[in-house]
């Protein structure tokens, strides 16, 4: 098939399919320039790192480097397709800059020194802390990017070892809501659907999921089934126009944070007009007639009022979903970061229960993940979880605990629920959170409210320890920054949005002294000589096998029961789902096939919350609610988002992702094909906004409110009226300007009451046009939900350094893994 500028042409080349068949395999590859198969010594199995998809691929090594990567077409996921992060994006991890030695703070200044210095510091700080303040002075907060054993190792040091209730993860600014959906709705964390009901849906429905951008593989798959027979329908629902929205068959632009009065306005269609599964609601569900209550008042035209969405439109998305033999929806961060965010994606359940449409090959949900490893960060109990998506109020799910790592159980903290990030911030600006452990996030840049970030996480009481690969705006405000090894370089599983399970193998060596995550928590735990109640080591594993292992003990019987998975099935068989025993030795695609949910009440992992306050349920209400684990249909009326447009802060602010960037752009800013496809930050509104301030494409604007400032070039796109968008990506410009090109100067400190997930997607902002471009355009990609509206902008291209290898068959040279491919 050739080879292709995959700047250019992020999801490639098409490969249409019809329903039901299999995806067609097409293998990218992507080698150093002046390597060729030949070259490679060895292909190292992984998969990819930079978001939830869970693309499996080989890294080639050449000469103790890595040199380049390639699909695995054997694999279930990706059928050999890899996406343009991570075609590119493998160069950051051999860049100049990357941290070699741990770093110590000395009269004010970050200087190098060596592991036993930067530790002994860290024991010595944490004993101090624990003597004085206790356990509840200790934090770790986590990420969505280490491996499983890494979080494992974490949780039982946080929660077993210290006994700190004060553990979470970056995860919760991801897909807190997600698992608080599933939760409310099923019992349990974990996702009912399979990415194989790509292949079998005739009605696709993306809520505030940018797919095209954000799994452009996924969204793959679905533009080769768009491009083959019995193409499926699509429903999109966000503000902007996006790769998605084109495709659509109705696309609903709501304003930003009316996500729930839109869901009730369907689900008040789907009620009224008796488009209901009865048989399915009556035999599997609870709570019906509260559901059926609460929509009644959302007809369309209130529906539509709300979140000014034509209620012509309102109708035809209900009529669409109602008409699907087997539906797929996908829910994502303009449901999890806006406004009522589980109310919201908990409606999207509630669309799937009435209708009956779960556990078949096409009907599915995925509320989908973020981050590449966020779903252990989940279940291992590394965010604001319990270890095996135990239930924290059940007192039988603690002992369990207790029990496999062999602790007292009141040491385990289970008086209330595990504290949330931002919480977390809140115990450390107040003082009684002393100490506090970062580990692969980049927190003064991706948390709300930065100017309140960088005082709190740089206040000489908190001890701050930041663990990453560069030194980044955080590990600049960090009293110990220790060099963290990465991808590529350690060895350990994760796992993708549909519960597959990857191995990713250690491919190189890390640079200088870097070691990976999970040797620095084990070195932690012996230097703290921490044991178990007969005084053996805890953790008493030693590496990422054994770790692995360990896992899979707490695992046995909860739902994401890893028992029948090993490192040699990963490494020979190539992704595995979970559930996977030895009665399900295969894994399981879809869950909840005969309605069986894990919702009983001795089972659950949460009893549920009240959607709009938060406020838990008892033990005894819910069952009394829901005696035998049936799915919940949880209902909520629409509350307005905290902040709204007002005469002085006018538009409603909204920030998320470009394509070609990950996150605050430590890896992909050191790629150049991925940087020059979006260098700098910009800013986002529609023609009619635009020419009341009288800006063109590419003028200089400035946004602002109360908590901040920054200045980005204007690009006209098709967002809708009232609304600005900025991309997240780009970090401050340095610890003390008051006005930076950071998104989240300017976002606030709020978050959702069931999940504690922050809401990054709106915020009242005022903009203001400071010079003119004079032709030069926003650096902005054209290929995306940035393409521009008005001419003269010239294309996104990467020229030949973007030039990818697409082929049927892999490049030259190169042995393959056998693989279960779905
Ligand atoms: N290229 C790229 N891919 C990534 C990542 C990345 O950084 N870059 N990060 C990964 C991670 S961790 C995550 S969490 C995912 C996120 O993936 P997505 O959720 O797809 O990405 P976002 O851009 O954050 O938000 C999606 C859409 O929400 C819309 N939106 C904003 N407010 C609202 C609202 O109130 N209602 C509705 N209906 N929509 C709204 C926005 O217009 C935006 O298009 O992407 C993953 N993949
Ligand atoms: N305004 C706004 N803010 C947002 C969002 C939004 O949409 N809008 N989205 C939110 C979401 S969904 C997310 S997921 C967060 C992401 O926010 P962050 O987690 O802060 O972003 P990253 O840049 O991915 O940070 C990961 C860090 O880990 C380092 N790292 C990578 N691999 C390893 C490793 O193996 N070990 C160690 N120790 N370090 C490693 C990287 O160098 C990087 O510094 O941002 C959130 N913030
Ligand atoms: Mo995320």
């Amino acid at each position: 098939m050739g080879r292709r500028d995959r700047i250019a042409e992020p999801w490639g080349r098409r490969t249409p399919y019809g329903r039901g068949a299999s995806w067609p395999v097409r293998v990218d590859a992507a080698l150093e320039d002046g390597i060729r198969g030949e070259d490679v010594e060895r292909w190292v199995p992984s998969a990819s790192i930079l978001h939830s998809n869970g693309d499996a691929l080989d890294i080639a090594v050449a000469g103790g480097r890595i040199v380049g990567v390639r699909g695995r077409r054997d694999d279930r996921v990706n059928h050999g397709r890899i996406d343009p992060k991570d075609l590119f994006a493998w160069r950051a991890n051999a860049s100049p800059d990357r941290l070699r030695a741990p770093l110590v703070r000395r009269e004010g200044r970050l200087v190098e020194t060596d592991w036993d210095t930067a530790m002994d510091e860290i024991v010595r700080t944490s004993r101090q802390v624990l003597d004085r303040h206790g356990p509840g002075g200790m934090g770790f907060y986590t990420s969505g990017q280490l491996f499983l054993e890494e979080y494992y190792t974490q949780a039982v040091i946080g929660r077993g070892a210290i006994g700190t209730n004060h553990v979470d993860g970056n995860t919760r600014l991801c897909t807190a809501t997600a698992a608080q959906a599933l939760k409310e709705s099923f019992g349990s964390d974990g996702q009912p659907g399979s990415y194989g009901d790509i292949d079998h849906a005739d009605v696709i429905a993306l809520y505030g999921h940018n797919m095209a951008e954000t799994q452009t593989v996924l969204w793959s798959r679905i533009l080769d089934r768009l491009a083959g027979p019995e193409p499926p329908r699509i429903l999109c629902v966000d503000p902007r126009r996006t790769p998605v929205s084109e495709a659509a068959t109705v696309h609903l632009a709501p304003l930003p944070g009316t996500n729930l009065a839109l869901m009730n306005g369907i689900l008040h269609e789907l009620i009224t007009r008796d488009l209901v599964d009865r048989d399915y609601v009556d035999a599997h569900t609870v709570g019906f007639a509260e559901l059926a209550d609460r929509v009644r008042d959302y007809p369309p035209e209130e529906a539509g009022r709300i979140s000014g969405v034509d209620p012509g439109d309102i109708r035809a998305a209900a009529q669409l979903v109602a008409s699907a033999d087997r539906l797929l929806s996908t829910v994502l961060e303009g449901f999890y970061q806006s406004n009522q965010a589980t109310a919201a994606a908990v409606q999207v359940n509630n669309v799937h229960l009435v209708l009956g449409m779960l556990g078949r090959p096409g009907a599915g949900v995925l509320q989908m993940n973020g981050q590449p490893t966020a779903q252990n960060t989940r279940e291992c109990g590394a965010n604001g979880d319990l270890p095996g998506f135990r239930n924290w109020s059940n007192e039988a799910h603690v002992a369990e605990l207790a029990e496999l790592w062999n602790v007292d159980v009141m040491h385990i903290p289970h008086y209330a629920p595990p504290t949330h990030a931002m919480q977390m911030i809140r115990y450390a600006e107040q003082g009684s959170l002393r100490f506090l452990w970062v580990t692969a996030t980049n927190p003064a840049v991706s948390l709300p409210e930065l100017r309140r970030i960088r005082s709190v996480l740089g206040d000489d009481r908190l001890f701050l320890v930041v663990q990453d690969l560069f030194r980044t705006e955080t590990a600049e405000l960090a009293d110990v920054v220790l060099p963290a090894a990465t991808w590529g370089e350690k060895t350990g599983t994760f796992t993708n949005s549909d519960r597959t399970v990857h191995l990713s193998a250690k491919a190189v060596d890390p640079p200088g002294a870097a070691r990976s995550d999970l040797d620095i928590f084990l070195d932690y735990a012996r230097r703290m000589d921490f044991r178990d109640a007969d005084g053996n080591p805890l953790p008493n594993w030693h590496d990422p096998e054994s770790a692995f292992e360990a896992w899979k003990r707490c695992s046995a019987g909860r739902p994401c029961d890893y028992t029948g998975i090993t490192y040699e099935r990963l490494r020979t068989e190539g992704g595995i789902q979970w559930p996977c025993t030895s009665d399900s030795p295969e894994g399981t695609e879809r869950l909840y096939t005969e309605g069986g949910f894990w919702a009983a009440p001795d089972v659950c992992e949460d009893y549920g919350k009240d959607l709009l306050t938060g406020a838990p349920l008892e033990p005894t209400e819910y069952r009394t609610m829901n005696p035998s684990g049936k799915a919940v249909l949880k209902a909520a009326g629409y509350v307005p988002p905290h902040e709204s447009a007002t005469a002085e802060l006018p538009f409603v602010l909204i920030t998320g992702r470009t394509l070609y960037q990950f996150h605050t752009r430590t890896k992909t800013g050191r790629a150049a094909q991925l940087n020059d496809a979006a260098p700098e930050v910009w800013a986002e509104l529609s023609r009619g906004d635009a020419e009341r301030l009288g800006a063109a494409e590419g003028d200089l604007l400035e946004l602002a409110n109360p908590r901040g400032r920054l200045r980005a070039r204007l690009r006209i796109t098709g967002i809708r009226d009232g609304t600005v968008f900025l991309p997240f990506h780009y970090g401050y410009w340095d610890q003390d300007a008051d006005e930076g090109r950071a998104a989240n100067e300017l976002t606030v400190t709020d978050w959702d009451p069931a999940s504690k997930q922050p809401i990054f997607k709106t915020a009242a902002v005022a903009v203001r046009r400071v010079v003119a471009g004079e032709g030069t355009p926003a650096p902005a990609p054209t290929t995306t939900a940035s393409a521009p509206v008005t001419g003269g902008v010239p294309p996104t291209r990467g020229g030949p350094a973007a030039e990818v290898d697409e082929s049927p068959d892999p490049v030259e040279g190169a042995g393959h893994h056998r693989g279960n491919r779905a």
